[in-house]
């Protein structure tokens, strides 16, 4: 007798502390966003869209895209060499950096691969959505005012920028993550040396101590980890920009192409491709950006784009690489299903296609974008 009870009000107590604990968690992780993982080691993971509406994204919620597992860094870490054809090589030490004159930026960061998924037919590779894609503010020393200290000798042609990080090629060569730019791209007042991330230093998965940031072009010139940068008087042919990052295009010969600045693209963070049950008014909105000049118009049709309406573009981040907002209400008073398009225009004269420009390794995809929604 006296067992069942302590028996019963044992259970009972683990029952309610269960209850309560999940309850606790429940409401604690309810609303909280994860990233969606694409692979583990190494490590890929993209944003839910909607949890991309706020216009800093912290740390916690910006993508992951790394080739390799993630360097080790240790003290020796924080130095930064500049050597190749410059008059006087130099190391700069990560604390020497932070006291240089710097400069912050607002930009969007993508990755080439964001919405592969998307292409038909479907493409090898890490299958991301549309969350491959952040937007904050970076706050480096530029590089050009790194080099003006090593100087660059005549000869110098291209920048080779690598990373800490490095691993095993199909042919069993162990490559360091590196790219290079060409030297007039490199010595654009914009490129940093950045060491934070919306005020704070920057994450280790986000390339800590030093990472480059490149404004405009996809996010595989922002090499993390920074451990050199090599003036040379030659092109470099590393496979990070002779066998990836390139677009391949089908029957094209001689059409291979480098990745390097943003196509002009679109998402729709709200709604998704979703049931609403209740006709009547409806926000839709979402960003926009592009890596040419500025977005100039976001268009929305409900048709399959035999007609366009415009939507209310919000400039308020005044940088030349932030996102724009856009928004448009819809007056929802018909039940039914439908397809809703939008599309942005910039200033280069760029419209997002139709139809994706297919390439085999499922770069720039940056056709209209489309949710289908259901109003009951
Ligand atoms: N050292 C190093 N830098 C790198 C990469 C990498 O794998 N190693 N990935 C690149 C790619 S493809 C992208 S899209 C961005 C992703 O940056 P994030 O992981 O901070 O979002 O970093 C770039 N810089
Ligand atoms: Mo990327």
């Amino acid at each position: 007798m006296t067992y069942t009870n302590q028996h019963t009000t044992l259970t009972g107590k683990i029952n309610y502390f269960i209850n309560v604990r999940e309850g606790m968690l429940i409401n604690y992780y309810k609303n909280r966003p994860y990233l969606i993982t694409k692979s583990l080691s190494p490590e890929n993971q993209e944003s839910p869209v909607h949890f991309l509406q706020p216009d800093f994204i912290s740390s916690e919620y910006v993508y992951r895209r790394n080739h390799f597992s993630f360097p080790v860094i240790t003290p020796k870490n924080f130095t930064l060499l500049i050597n190749g054809r410059v008059n006087k090589p130099l190391t700069f030490h990560y604390f020497d950096l932070l006291k240089m004159p710097a400069k912050t930026i607002e930009m969007v960061m993508e990755c080439a691969g964001n919405k592969r998924a998307k292409f038909k037919p479907r493409i090898y590779g890490e299958q991301w959505e549309d969350g491959a894609i952040t937007h904050g503010r970076w706050k480096g020393i530029p590089l050009f005012h790194l080099l003006s200290f090593t100087e660059v000798q005549e000869e110098g042609q291209e920048i080779v920028f690598e990373g800490f990080d490095a691993g095993k090629q199909k042919d069993n060569k162990i490559v360091p993550f590196a790219r290079s730019l060409p030297l007039q791209n490199a010595l654009h007042p914009d490129v940093l040396v950045a060491y934070q991330y919306n005020d704070q230093p920057l994450k280790f998965k986000h390339g800590f101590p030093l990472r480059l940031v490149v404004p405009q072009w996809y996010g595989m010139a922002s090499v993390k980890w920074l451990k050199r940068i090599t003036v040379t008087d030659s092109p470099f042919h590393g496979p990070f920009q002779t066998i990836d990052y390139v677009y391949y295009f089908k029957n094209k010969e001689n059409r291979n192409i480098p990745v390097t600045y943003m196509n002009v693209n679109s998402i729709i963070q709200q709604p998704l491709d979703q049931t609403i049950r209740n006709k009547g008014n409806q926000l839709i909105k979402g960003t926009a950006w592009t890596g040419r000049g500025n977005i100039t118009e976001v268009v929305i049709s409900f048709d399959q784009g035999k007609t366009w309406r415009p939507t209310l573009l919000n400039k308020s981040l005044a940088g030349p690489y932030s996102w724009v907002t856009w928004q448009y209400l819809w007056q929802a008073d018909k039940k039914g299903e439908y397809n809703i398009w939008i599309r942005a225009s910039d200033s280069a004269g760029r419209i997002q296609p139709t139809k994706p420009v297919w390439n085999k390794k499922g770069y720039g995809y940056n056709a209209i974008s489309e949710v289908h929604v259901k109003i009951e």
